[in-house]
């Protein structure tokens, strides 16, 4: 029988109040035993919260920016059987995850003190505050992700030294005194635990102690606490250590928490290109949001007029700055190059489809049509009309009819991504090949129109875009495009949507292909289509639906003329 169990913040050591920074889960989630609840955070260490048992969750009482402390109630969760019982009793056992305490001074371990008859610049590297990895709950071979000082340093009490991370935690170690750095031992990449030694400490107050005593050159001068020693000196020439400088101004690397780490892997960010608006230029979950939003800005503008047609200077910098860096090669090196510029039509074109490849998660679903029937018809009407017929006016008039009966191919996508833009008309844009590069002129009211006027209307797009006349209105307003290559060849491909359109319709060489009847195989004409499609928008086994309807659609010629 199914038990609720009350889930409560664990013990996590000295922090109260601490913020939940990310719910992870809602009411009515299955979670297994050790899936993260919720994330907290607080300016030294976060951490994930996970679930003591596996159950569904219930009650759901926490929502980010709240601030909870050991005990706070999280939720309930329905387990079976006894294993309530059970995960009380392993809760009280094994604290979880709990966050690194702020090392203790203790951490640092006694030096011997000094002998006041040795010169006190004289001091040995062993007369240094040793500082080690403190108490970190659990974890062992922890990962140093971050070291955030070097020999030299000047350091306050408590500021972090370096940053630990694990799949579960981000932990900063902090120095137990302000000091200058010696000896730092690590790397990021060294994989640690407690009590490993992290560097020495020549610390202020045996400067000063220090100094104050050569100052007054009196033998009978406090010794300085028994952890410190007149070693601390060696700050070179007894002045105090420099004041600390903020941490996110040191070095290259950027500082913050796992979530926004994550976030930030999550959408392929460099966090070394975000300014972090947190404690010491922590970088926020809001300024990975905040950084996107900029870098995308100018790219969620009016729709494209051509396979791209917005400002690519910006496409390229944004795509520059979100995505890992291509190697840059010296081709040079191993032959004769040539260095061509890209034509404009084609970096417009490019810029977005990149944009589209990396917005929408695409699925391409194919199949083929015996079009044995609509060739014979496009030949005869060929001839008897005098009007060139191509295939593509009878695909173009296939897609409308299939989009009327399944709608959401006609539809986008609302900015905000919050609801789905249906249309009432059909304008279906087709991909034309130029010297320039591509360019998809959009055909109006497709639904409204024979196959006749179609492959005039296509005809003349087709001219004018590789007579580079085509006007910016004629490539505006696409509901869904078509990209035919079986004037060219190849088999099935797998095309880009052109966003902010959901679907795309690939169509390659038609093959005379043996086909079984049920009797026999028999000679038909065999279509290939690709149809991908923005799958945030369109299920499969919708989209399945749409392809048997083309296909039936360009099977039967009198279905196109209905
Ligand atoms: N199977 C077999 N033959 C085909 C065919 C197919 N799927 N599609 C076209 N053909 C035939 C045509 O019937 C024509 O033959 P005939 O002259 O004997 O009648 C010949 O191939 C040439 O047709 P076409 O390609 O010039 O004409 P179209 O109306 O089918 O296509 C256009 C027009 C503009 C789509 C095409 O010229 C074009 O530019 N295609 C390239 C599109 C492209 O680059 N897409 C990629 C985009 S994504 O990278």
């Amino acid at each position: 029988m199914a038990k609720k169990i009350e889930v409560k913040v664990p013990d996590i050591g000295d922090y109260h109040d601490v913020p939940v920074i990310e719910v992870l889960v809602r009411d009515g989630d299955a979670v297994e035993k050790d899936a993260p609840l919720l994330v907290l955070e607080s300016d030294k260490a976060t951490l994930e919260v996970p679930s003591p048992a596996a159950g569904t969750v219930r009650d759901f009482k926490l929502k980010a920016s709240d601030k909870v402390s050991q005990g706070t109630l999280i939720c309930s969760l329905e387990v079976a059987g006894d294993a309530g019982q059970e995960t009380r009793d392993a809760k009280r056992e094994t604290p979880a995850k709990q966050p690194a305490e702020q090392p203790a001074p203790a951490a640092a371990s006694p030096a011997p003190a000094a002998k006041k008859d040795e010169p006190s610049r004289a001091a040995s590297p062993a007369a240094l505050l040793p500082v080690a990895i403190p108490d970190i709950g659990d974890y062992r071979d922890v990962p140093v992700i971050e070291v955030l000082v070097k020999d030299g340093d000047a350091v306050e009490k408590d500021a972090p030294l370096l940053v630990l991370e694990s799949d579960k935690a981000t932990l900063e170690v902090p120095s137990p005194a302000a000091g200058t750095v010696r000896d730092f031992k690590l790397k990021a990449g060294d994989k640690v635990s407690q009590g490993d030694p992290v560097c020495r400490l020549a610390t202020a107050a045996v400067a000063v102690a220090v100094a104050a005593d050569e100052r007054s050159e009196t033998r009978d001068a406090p010794k300085p606490p028994e952890h410190t020693t007149r070693s601390a000196v060696v700050t070179t020439d007894g002045a105090p250590p420099k004041p600390p400088a903020p941490v996110a101004a040191k070095g290259d690397t950027p500082y913050a928490g796992p979530a926004a780490r994550k976030f930030a892997r999550q959408l392929g960010v460099d966090l070394a290109q975000v300014s972090g608006s947190g404690t010491r230029g922590r970088i926020q979950i809001e300024d990975v949001q905040a950084y996107v939003k900029q870098a995308l800005g100018a790219g969620l503008g009016p729709q494209p007029q051509a396979f791209g047609a917005q400002r690519l200077p910006l496409a390229v910098s944004e795509t520059r700055a979100l995505l890992p860096a291509i190697p840059v090669v010296d081709f040079a090196q191993f032959g004769e190059i040539e260095t061509r510029p890209l034509a404009r039509i084609r970096k417009l074109s490019a810029a977005h489809l990149h944009r589209a490849w990396l917005n929408v998660p695409h699925v391409t679903q194919t199949d083929e049509a015996d079009i044995t029937q609509v060739e014979a018809f496009r030949k005869s009407s060929t001839e008897e009309t005098g009007v060139k017929l191509t295939l593509l006016p009878f695909i173009m008039k296939a897609v409308a009819k299939a989009m009327q009966a399944y709608p959401e191919f006609n539809s986008s996508l609302s900015a905000d991504g919050e609801s789905l833009i249906l249309k009432k008309y059909c304008h279906i844009g087709f991909a034309a090949e130029t010297e320039q590069g591509l360019v998809v002129p959009v055909v109006r009211d497709v639904d409204k129109k024979g196959v006749t006027q179609l492959a005039q209307e296509c005809g003349a797009l087709a001219r004018k875009a590789r007579d580079g006349k085509l006007k910016a209105e004629e490539m505006k307003g696409g509901c869904f495009s078509i990209s035919s290559l079986g004037g060219i060849g190849g088999s099935h491909f797998t095309p880009i949507v052109n966003a902010p359109e959901v679907a795309i319709l690939g169509a390659s060489r038609a093959q005379m292909k043996p086909v079984w009847d049920g009797k026999q195989f028999q000679p038909r004409l065999m279509l290939p289509l690709s149809l991908s499609y923005d799958h945030r928008v369109i299920d499969g086994a919708y989209a399945a639906r749409f392809i048997v309807q083309l296909v039936k659609l360009l099977t039967d010629v009198r279905r196109l003329a209905l």
